[in-house]
């Protein structure tokens, strides 16, 4: 066990930050080998790019998606799509590391019986962010949003149900996993713009994975 290792085992596991949104600090670490090796795989079946708003502006974040579903941006809005716009192939598979990944976190946040049918790979680098929005796009929003950080650490934004409400600031440290669901389902949420950082695994990039089922 290194000093981060050992720093961050004196803080609990589980933390519960609002009802329904729950803190899994460092939950992807034992996991982290296969999880980082799938999403070499994935990345390099479908690219990562930028995708543009329905307002026409281009994302700060590189994207892509892998499931039955992918989530796209462009001019005529947000939505999930069954092909890569980019490739017009399926996306790739959804590795089984990841949906199991997904569905333990779920379970350990009370949320039995998450089904994520779609990942959502999202890449910062220095400067990139999110602006506060909520989710959405998906058809039932009695399943949560499992929220797994990977890298250079950010700071994440989670608000009220109007944009207005004043944002908890949670720092995000590389294999924290943030769950939020039932009550807090539609919560505004964001990303605050990276600060320059590096991470032994990957680099001077923040890697963030959202599970959802969209279908
Ligand atoms: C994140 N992403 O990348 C948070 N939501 O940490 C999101 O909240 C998000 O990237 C809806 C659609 C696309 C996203
Ligand atoms: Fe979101």
């Amino acid at each position: 066990m290194d000093l981060f290792d050992l720093l961050f085992a004196q803080q609990p596991a589980r933390q519960d930050i609002l009802k329904d949104v729950i803190l899994l600090r460092r939950f992807v670490v034992p996991f982290q080998h296969e999880i980082l090796a799938d999403l070499v795989t994935v990345i390099q079946a479908a690219p990562l790019r930028q995708m543009v708003t329905p307002g026409g502006y281009t994302m700060s974040v590189t994207t892509v998606s892998c499931g039955d579903s992918g989530w796209v941006s462009d001019k005529n809005g947000y939505r999930y799509a069954s092909l890569d716009p980019l490739t017009q192939k399926p996306w790739p598979t959804m590795p089984d590391s990841f949906k199991q990944l997904a569905q333990q976190a779920a379970d350990v946040a009370g949320f039995a019986d998450f089904k994520p049918d779609t990942c959502l790979i999202n890449r910062y680098q220095v400067g990139a962010r999110m602006g506060l929005h909520q989710d959405k796009d998906e058809q039932d929003f009695s399943q949560p949003i499992v929220s797994v950080s990977l890298g250079v650490t950010a700071v994440f934004q989670m608000g009220g149900f109007v944009r207005r409400d004043k944002p908890l600031k949670l720092p995000l440290y590389h294999g924290d996993v943030l769950i939020w669901g039932g009550e807090s389902r539609l919560r505004y949420h964001g990303v605050m713009p990276v600060k320059a950082g590096s991470h032994p695994a990957l680099g001077e990039y923040r890697v963030n994975l959202t599970f959802r089922k969209a279908w």
